[in-house]
Parts: C-alpha cells; sequence; structure tokens
C-alpha cells in the first residue's frame, strides 16, 4: 500500500523527504501522497510538513499489527499479534479465544479498553492514545497453584523493562503494582483455566501508564504515568519490546525451574515492601507486620506483631505513609 511505502521511505529518510520527490519515487501524483500522508495522521503517525522541505517523521508512537510485528520480528520475540483499536479488556478477548479452541500463544494489544479488568471484580481505567494494555495467552504445562508466580515474574519484567526504554527507576508492590515516585503506573492481572488435566491456558494482562498525559479524577492520588514522571514520552513499541523480552526470558526459565528462586534476589531489590512495615488486609481479618521479602514460591514472607514469621500468599497489602493504607 501507498501509505506503507511512504511510511518506510520517511524512515528511512530520517529527515525531510519532499512531497515531489516521494511521487516521483514511488511514480504516483503529488495528490496521491498527500492523501496518503493524510491517512497515516490520521492513524496516528506525527507527519511534519514544510514548504520547501517536504515532509518528515515527527512521532511514531503508532500500535497498530504492522508496526507491532515489525517490532516482534526486529526482537525475535516468538508471538502471533491480535491488534485491536478498542476492546472491552484483552484478557477478556484472550480467553474467548482460548475457549474457541485457539492454540498459538498470542500477544493481543488494544489502544483503548472500555472495560478494562483488575483483580477482584476492579476495574482498570484503560483509555485510547498513549496507553499499553495488553495479554499475553501461553500454554503452559505447570501445576495450577503456579499460576500465580507468574504475575510476579511479569512485575518484574515490566519494572526492569520501563527501565531499559526509559531510564525511569521503578519499584514493586508485592505482589502486582509497580510503581514510579511511589504511584501506580502498571498493574497485572493474570488469569487462569483449568480443567481435569491441569491448566488449559493462562492470560497475563498487563497494564501500563505509558504516555497518558493526564489521570482520571478517580485515580490521580495514587496513579502516575512514563509520560508524567519523565515530563517527556516515550516510545511504547520500545517499553513493549523490552517488557516481552524480558518476561519470555523469565517465563521460559520458570518453567524449567518450576519456583521463583532464580529472581526472587533481582524481585527484592526492587520491592517497595521490604523492610516496610505493611498492613495486611487478608480474608481472615487485618494485621501490621514488617515485610522482609519473597519465598520461592512468590509468597509474601512478613513478621507479625508477637514476631511470628508469615507467609502471605494473597490479600491486600498496603504501606505505610504510601497512599495511606487504602488500596
Ligand atoms: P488491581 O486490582 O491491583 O488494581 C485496580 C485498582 O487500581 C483500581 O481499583 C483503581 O483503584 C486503580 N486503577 C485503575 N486503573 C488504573 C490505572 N490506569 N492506573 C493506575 N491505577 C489504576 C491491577 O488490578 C491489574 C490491572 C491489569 C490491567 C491489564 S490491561 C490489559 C489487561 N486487560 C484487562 O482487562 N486487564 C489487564
Amino acid at each position: 500500500m501507498l501509505k506503507e511505502k511512504i511510511l518506510r521511505l520517511l524512515k528511512e529518510e530520517g529527515g525531510f523527504f519532499s512531497g515531489q520527490k516521494l511521487a516521483e519515487r514511488l511514480q504516483v501524483s503529488r495528490t496521491a501522497v498527500w492523501k496518503a500522508i493524510a491517512r497515516l495522521k490520521e492513524e496516528g503517525y506525527g507527519i511534519e510538513g514544510v514548504q520547501n522541505l517536504g515532509y518528515r517523521l515527527s512521532s511514531e508512537d503508532v500500535l497498530n499489527e504492522s508496526e507491532l510485528v515489525h517490532l516482534l520480528e526486529a526482537r525475535s520475540i516468538p508471538l502471533d499479534v491480535i491488534y485491536c483499536s478498542s476492546i472491552d479488556s484483552t484478557n477478556r478477548l484472550a480467553k474467548e479465544l482460548a475457549e474457541r479452541g485457539e492454540t498459538r500463544e498470542l500477544l493481543i494489544v488494544s489502544e483503548e479498553q472500555t472495560g478494562g479488568r483488575g483483580r477482584r471484580g476492579r476495574g482498570w481505567i484503560s483509555p485510547p492514545e498513549g496507553g499499553i494494555w495488553m495479554s499475553l495467552l501461553l500454554f503452559p504445562s505447570m501445576e495450577s497453584e503456579k499460576i500465580s508466580m507468574v504475575t510476579l515474574l511479569a512485575a518484574l519484567a515490566v519494572c526492569e523493562g520501563i527501565r531499559a526504554s526509559t531510564g525511569l527507576e521503578g519499584t514493586i508492590k508485592w505482589p502486582n503494582d509497580i510503581l514510579l515516585s511511589g504511584k501506580k503506573v502498571s498493574g497485572i492481572l493474570t488469569e487462569g483455566s483449568l480443567d481435569i488435566d491441569g491448566i488449559k491456558y493462562i492470560v497475563c494482562g498487563i497494564g501500563i501508564n505509558a504516555n497518558l498525559a493526564a489521570l482520571d479524577k478517580s485515580i490521580e492520588k495514587t496513579a502516575t504515568s512514563i509520560l508524567l514522571e519523565a515530563k517527556t514520552p516515550c516510545n511504547r513499541k520500545d517499553v513493549i519490546g523490552s517488557v516481552l523480552t524480558g518476561f519470555l526470558t523469565y517465563y521460559r526459565k520458570f518453567l524449567e525451574e518450576k519456583n521463583l528462586e532464580f529472581i526472587r534476589s533481582k524481585y527484592e531489590k526492587h520491592l517497595i515492601t521490604k523492610n516496610r512495615e505493611v498492613y495486611i488486609d487478608g480474608p481472615k481479618g487485618g494485621f501490621f507486620a514488617m515485610a522482609q521479602g519473597i519465598d520461592e514460591e512468590g509468597a509474601l514472607v512478613v513478621t507479625d506483631e508477637k514476631g511470628d514469621r508469615r507467609r502471605i500468599v494473597s490479600g491486600e497489602v498496603s504501606i505505610r505513609g504510601l497512599c495511606g493504607y487504602a488500596e
């Protein structure tokens, strides 16, 4: 297609490419070039047009199927891609596809989610333009008790991926939140489906507030975005590529090792809860404790007020002095 050819030439050129030269090179009229440029702009590519100089690609922070396929090829990431401009929830779609017989490992990315999901029935606000809302559909051969450990692998990969692609140092709030300056920039929701033989599939959903210039009123005190922290937009494809590369490396190793010992010290290095007083709100009531670290199964290890060591496998953990004691 003409617009793809123009995009490739603009990417290769780096600087300005005159409309006349583009038309000659591609043997089309200048009107056709102009129309194709207009379509690329509609798709979100930043294209600057300057009289006597021509066109220049000023921003290519666009997620679409061909950009994502190219990204995965360039990074040798062996996943098939589904891209949606808008969907209720990428996790929901991944599960629907698996239930309908999908057998490929998939990456599903949407520019917007209208019904993004968090844990325990909570929502995940996923506006268009600037977010990274994605799910991985995977078919691991492992015991069902290990599904929640995948969340910890993803949290570490997100934290490290954000640092590799933007330089920002994040922290992890056990088990599934990634924070920048103490505010939530990313959340992870891992879901699984079981049958009598074990795990049928898992879906690991990752939401990252990447280039969101403003946050919904309901979360503005507790959440942030890469753009707000770095004061400059990130390249979302770089972030996705770094996160996926890290995640798949950890995930494959985890399938061999079958526990989290190999990431424990790295995870703990980013763990904001470590050596902090926390409040654990569990199904049997809440209590205060000092958080130590994680064990090889991904449980949070704490010492309670009586000095007893306890393993927390589920429940909400909040940290004194960080967004109050609320979730
Ligand atoms: P969570 O239950 O730990 O966090 C949900 C809570 O986080 C909400 O109740 C709200 O307070 C807050 N919140 C909502 N939206 C945002 C946001 N954009 N940024 C920061 N805080 C927010 C976390 O659940 C798991 C989130 C997974 C999201 C991904 S996106 C792709 C995939 N598809 C899908 O539907 N969910 C996952």
